[in-house]
């Protein structure tokens, strides 16, 4: 059976939907989760999606998939801007990484502008809202499928 596809998503952002709408859309994370496994099903990949509030546990998530996925698409919320441990981790996964956000981080707080995971990743979605995930798994769909 083919390798799923991991969908990790870090800190605050099982707050989706409930408040700054104006940033982050008024979808739910459940629904980016619906739209993603929609996109996904359409190309024939399976997805592992999860969330957590925890740095340690999205590094021991990226371990795991590093064994069990054929890629990684990662939201890692505000750790993006402050992970060297997660930007270890995706390098040790040695699998494709595509770096997802949902508000255009470059038009935001200086804070906000530098990734440490870009570093790991393919390539970088933002400012697309839900629908930069269904981007993710189109990218991942093709750099699968070039292999
Ligand atoms: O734009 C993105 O997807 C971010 O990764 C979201 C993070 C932020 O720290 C990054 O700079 C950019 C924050 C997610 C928090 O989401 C919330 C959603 C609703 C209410 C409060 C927080």
């Amino acid at each position: 059976m083919a390798k799923p596809v991991y969908v990790l998503n870090g800190p605050n952002l099982n707050l989706l939907g409930s408040r700054e709408p104006e940033i982050y859309g008024s979808e739910s994370l459940d629904d980016v989760r619906a739209r993603t496994l929609e996109k996904a099903g359409q190309l024939g990949l399976e997805i592992e999606f999860r969330q957590s509030n925890r740095e340690g546990e999205l590094v021991d998530w990226i371990q795991e998939a590093g064994g069990k996925a054929s890629a990684l698409i990662v939201n890692a919320g505000a750790y993006t801007h402050t992970s060297v441990a997660i930007l270890d981790a995706l390098l040790a996964a040695d699998i494709p990484c595509i770096e997802v956000h949902l508000s255009n981080i470059f038009q935001r707080e200086d804070f906000r502008q530098h990734s440490f995971l870009s570093q790991a990743s393919l390539g970088v979605i933002c400012g697309f809202g839900a629908q930069g995930y269904e981007f993710a798994v189109e990218a991942v769909a093709g750099r699968l499928s070039d292999k």
